[in-house]
């Protein structure tokens, strides 16, 4: 039907007519009854659509101000041109006519519309009232808005050929055991105990509960485990809280509650993750209450008050505690405009460049009140390793523009390099220790996240050193890889030596369990995507195979007290690091390289994406609305 029809304004043959009846009767004396009856009803239509045309044209309620409350147009009183009376009362009418000739137009392109189109767009609108009324209860009033652009590979293709595809579903059925078990006997603690099935906390966390359900939202998210997702969110919003009355390691509540979050928000767009990740930044800004700014290691989140593990030489600070925050923090700025924390963290390295390095190397220890070096000892594993992945990921999640952070980088591989690295005589490159000038021959499980480190490195080495990079790279891994091959249960232990004629082997009984860790994977998952060397994959698939002969249990996945035992003791611990990070290798091993790219995400130290930020990128916006 023609919207003209249903418009009274537009029926212009019943209006011309009143007004040729109205000019024959002018001369005659008085009206007749029915004449009077006609005019009156003309003259009450007349005000109708007056009022009608104040209370219900579009933008009436600016109008009404003008009428009512004598104020003017912005146009009027503020700095732009100034209109005199009559312009301003023209400019008032145009106004009144664009906006009765749009609400027409509006009119008109909705009867067009089929009744099916018209159905769906009542349905959309509303959707989108119940998403914004969704949205607005978790939103914290005081954050900025933020445009949320869906990001580049949260999700991925499936992979193209049939055994890739099969090792990929093995791997979600091994993320869904981990899951369901941790849900069946431990939802909301932190951890699992799969063979006690009860739950399990480390002191690490402090009160704080839900690591394993932080730790795995974005491994579930990336897998398509909606539903998962959907009762992780749920559970942050209704339980997930940073109350608590006791202390905290502000490394690890960094790496696994604040990176998971920040995934799970850039990954999802859930403002939930976005409004709690802030929450907890805020929370652990009293550890940089110190006389230089370097944290403490500890932090009492409800009284702010904060010290150092009582262990750490002379109440130093760890360096790879305060050196890995830089990452969670840039982040942390960026989505709440809040300068604060990324000048905690340039201010940390404000410090470190400050200090001399022993022979260019950064000793794990340092004095947050004096902020001298503590113990000169030197690790790229356990107490420094994730210092030196930051500062890379630094420079490469700036959008390669924090040259400070390159350099930094560059320089400290090449002391490591020169004072750390060596070979053994069969020929394995290891990373040894540094204590004050001397090596100790040890490498850590910890220490094999170097070969991606390596890797993900050589793009930007100087002088043309990339394929000395990537050789080293691939080196490391090889050695690692070792370490797998050589013990009964193909896992690798905590810690191996080149020694006593030994190589790639632990030897102290303390140093031969497993506990689910994901470095040498990670390693894998890096020179895999790197160099698509389909070696990578197999070792990665031959480490699949150790975890379900020897980890597996009936109510999810425990760690081990011997590699070398053919019989292993289970230590009866699901990490939650085994979600965020083993089994999130795994599957982008066993995935196309357009999910979660390298060249869109970096992946802070618990395995958590974290999208770069562009040169170009306003994150935040300051949306009127
Ligand atoms: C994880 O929590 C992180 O990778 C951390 O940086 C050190 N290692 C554990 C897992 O091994």
């Amino acid at each position: 039907m023609p919207a003209t029809t249903l418009l009274p304004f537009t029926t212009p043959g019943t209006s011309r007519k009143s007004v040729n009846n109205s000019s024959t009767l002018i001369n005659r004396p008085a009206f007749r009854l029915t004449e009077k009856f006609l005019l009156l009803l003309v003259f009450s239509g007349f005000i109708t659509l007056c009022f009608g045309a104040i209370f219900f044209l579009p933008d009436s309620s600016k109008l009404l101000s003008g009428v009512f409350f004598h104020t003017q147009p912005a146009s009027v009183s503020g700095s732009g041109p100034k209109l005199d009376g009559r312009e301003f009362e023209a400019d008032k009418l145009n106004r009144i006519r664009e906006d009765h000739e749009k609400a027409l137009q509006e009119a008109k392109d909705t009867l067009q519309k089929l009744p099916e189109e018209i159905k769906r767009d009542i349905k959309e609108q509303k959707e989108k009232v119940a998403q914004g009324s969704e949205n607005k209860g978790v939103k914290n009033p005081r954050l900025p808005n933020v445009v949320f652009r869906k990001p580049v590979g949260a999700t991925g293709h499936e992979p193209s050929d049939a055994e890739t595809r099969e090792r990929q579903a093995k791997i979600k059925e091994m993320m869904k055991h981990a899951w369901e078990n941790y849900k069946r006997h431990a939802w909301g603690s932190n951890e699992l105990k799969p063979l006690s099935k009860q739950h399990h906390s480390s002191s690490l966390f402090g009160n704080i509960r839900g690591a394993t359900i932080v730790d795995a939202l974005d491994t579930l998210y990336i897998m398509g485990m909606h539903d998962e997702f959907k009762e992780a969110k749920e559970w942050v919003e209704k339980n997930l809280d940073f109350n608590v009355h006791a202390e905290v390691s502000v490394f690890e509540v960094n790496i696994r509650f604040v990176g998971g979050l920040l995934s799970a928000y850039y990954l999802s767009g859930e403002e939930v993750f976005r409004t709690k990740a802030v929450e907890l930044g805020e929370k652990l800004l009293p550890a940089f209450n110190t006389p230089t700014g370097i944290p403490w290691a500890l932090l009492n989140m409800k009284s702010g008050i904060g010290r150092n593990w009582p262990w750490a030489s002379g109440g130093s600070s760890i360096l790879a505690e305060f050196g890995t925050l830089h990452l969670e923090f840039m982040h942390l700025s960026q989505l709440s405009g809040n300068a604060v924390f990324a000048e905690k963290m340039m201010n940390i390295r404000k410090v470190l460049n400050r200090l001399d390095k022993p022979q260019g190397l950064y000793p794990n220890y340092l004095n947050p009140n004096s902020g001298q070096w503590g113990q000169h000892h030197v690790s790229v594993g356990g107490l420094g390793d994730s210092f030196y992945e930051y500062l890379l990921k630094a420079w490469l999640m700036s959008d390669k523009t924090d040259e400070e952070a390159r350099k930094m980088y560059y320089d400290a591989v090449q002391a490591i390099e020169t004072h750390l690295i060596r070979k053994s005589n069969g020929g394995l490159k290891y990373i040894a220790e540094w204590k004050g000038g001397l090596l100790e021959h040890k490498m850590g499980h910890l220490t094999c996240f170097a070969g991606g480190m390596f890797a993900l490195g050589a793009d930007g080495a100087p002088e043309e050193s990339s394929s000395h990079h990537l050789e080293l790279a691939a080196e490391i891994a090889q050695t690692c890889h070792e370490s797998y091959v050589r013990s009964a249960t193909k896992l690798g232990p905590e810690a191996f030596r080149f020694d006593g004629g030994v190589e790639a082997i632990a030897t102290r009984q303390n140093e031969k369990y497993y506990i689910l860790r994901p470095e040498v994977i990670e390693t894998h998952m890096y020179m895999w995507r790197l160099t698509h060397d389909p070696k990578y994959r197999q070792w990665g698939w031959e480490a699949v195979q150790a975890l379900e002969k020897t980890c597996r249990v009936a109510s999810g996945y425990s760690g081990i007290r011997d590699v070398y035992s053919s019989q292993p003791v289970h230590d009866d611990v699901q990490q939650s690091f085994f979600l965020a990070e083993t089994l999130k290798y795994l599957y982008l091993m066993f995935s196309d390289d357009d999910l979660l790219p390298l060249e869109h995400w970096i992946f802070n130290s618990e395995a958590h994406p974290l999208p770069i930020i562009r040169k170009d990128s306003q994150a935040i916006e300051n949306k009127t609305d």
